[in-house]
């Protein structure tokens, strides 16, 4: 019998029992399957509750940190930032010490641009996200600068170009200031207005908030801030009001621009600081100015940092009605 009849007989004979073995492996399958399925989500509630315990565990021998880090969390600080913030919190400290101990903390790792930044003058862009406040800061800076130097002195430039009265906008307060108020396409645009503006003694540069259709143009003012002679500095306008995740893409969207710091607005708005001043530890950000109003020139003012984190941490709570509300939930994962 050569190979070719033993395969033949082989299909004939175990047809039937062939087609019955082959419902039986597929039920077999089906029901290994679901043991699997069962499996994993018994192996993840198991995972659960013994992170439950492990953290239960850590809150019971270090109830303070572990209040504090649950606190700086819902104030909207990054975990690994909170983590780094607590760590030189001592065994057994109480509430009033772990505070000062986060305030001391995050003095040590949050950055001021230290002297103004109007105060060396030259040539400022901010950018940011779409309505951060860019424009009203150009505004509330160029009068700032234009009460202490004069107006002759300054000049403005927009590159927005796209959003329908975003010239306007700027030039309406160049009118008031009595400054000139220029527009820029493009990379070549600003390089001549830069050009023709070379005698200011500050150029402020407002640009377009970051949407998809301004990638091109962050690209360009990269290009002409990474190649040209010319020194711009470069300004993150961060609205306070924003989640972390959208300060985060707002520092990623122009991370091909060297920055040179941060101007905080919106700080009237927000309900808590502890997002923003996350984001500014998290990229070493130093902060400039924060804003708290819409009136221009008024509402801008130099960053004070003690003042930023006193209205951080006094915000974390008084820690005792915590301290009890996690002594229930203690009872309750114990039932
Ligand atoms: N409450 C409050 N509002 C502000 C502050 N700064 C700016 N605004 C308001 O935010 C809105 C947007 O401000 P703009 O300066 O136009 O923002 P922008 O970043 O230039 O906006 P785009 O050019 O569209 O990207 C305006 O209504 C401003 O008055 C601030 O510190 N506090
Ligand atoms: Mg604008």
């Amino acid at each position: 019998m050569d190979q070719g009849q033993a395969a033949s007989l082989s299909q004939a004979g175990f047809g039937q029992a062939g087609f019955a073995q082959a419902n039986n492996g597929q039920q077999n399958n089906q029901a290994i399957d679901e043991l699997r399925q069962e499996m994993a989500s018994m192996r993840q509630l198991l995972q659960h509750q013994v992170n439950g315990l492990v953290e239960q565990d850590i809150t019971r021998r270090d109830p303070i940190r572990s209040m504090i880090l649950e606190q700086l969390a819902t104030a909207g600080f990054d975990s690994e930032i909170a983590s780094q913030l607590a760590i030189d919190i001592p065994p057994g400290a109480d509430f009033n010490t772990a505070k000062q101990v986060i305030k001391n903390s995050i003095a040590r790792r949050l950055v001021t641009t230290n002297n103004d930044v109007l105060e060396q003058g030259g040539i400022i862009a901010l950018l940011g996200p779409t309505g951060g406040g860019k424009t009203t800061t150009v505004a509330k800076l160029a009068a700032r600068y234009a009460m202490q130097y004069g107006s002759d002195q300054i000049a403005l430039i927009t590159t927005d170009s796209y959003r329908i009265g975003a010239y306007e906008q700027l030039n309406t307060y160049g009118k008031i200031l009595g400054c000139p108020v220029k527009v820029a396409k493009d990379a070549q645009q600003l390089a001549d207005a830069l050009y023709q503006l070379r005698n200011k003694r500050l150029i402020l540069i407002d640009t377009a908030g970051m949407g998809q259709r301004d990638i091109r143009l962050s690209e360009q003012l990269a290009t002409l801030v990474n190649t040209s002679h010319v020194n711009i500095r470069s300004f993150l306008v961060l609205p306070a009001t924003a989640q972390r995740k959208v300060l985060q893409e707002a520092i990623e969207q122009f991370r091909k621009i060297p920055i040179s710091g941060c101007i905080i607005t919106k700080v009237d708005e927000a309900i808590g600081l502890g997002e923003i001043m996350s984001v500014a530890i998290g990229h070493s950000l130093p902060i400039g100015y924060v804003t708290n109003g819409q009136r221009v020139p008024e509402d801008i003012s130099l960053v004070d940092i003690n003042e930023l984190i006193n209205n951080v941490v006094d915000q974390l709570g008084d820690g005792q009605s915590q301290l009890s509300s996690s002594s229930s939930r203690f009872v309750n994962l114990n039932r």
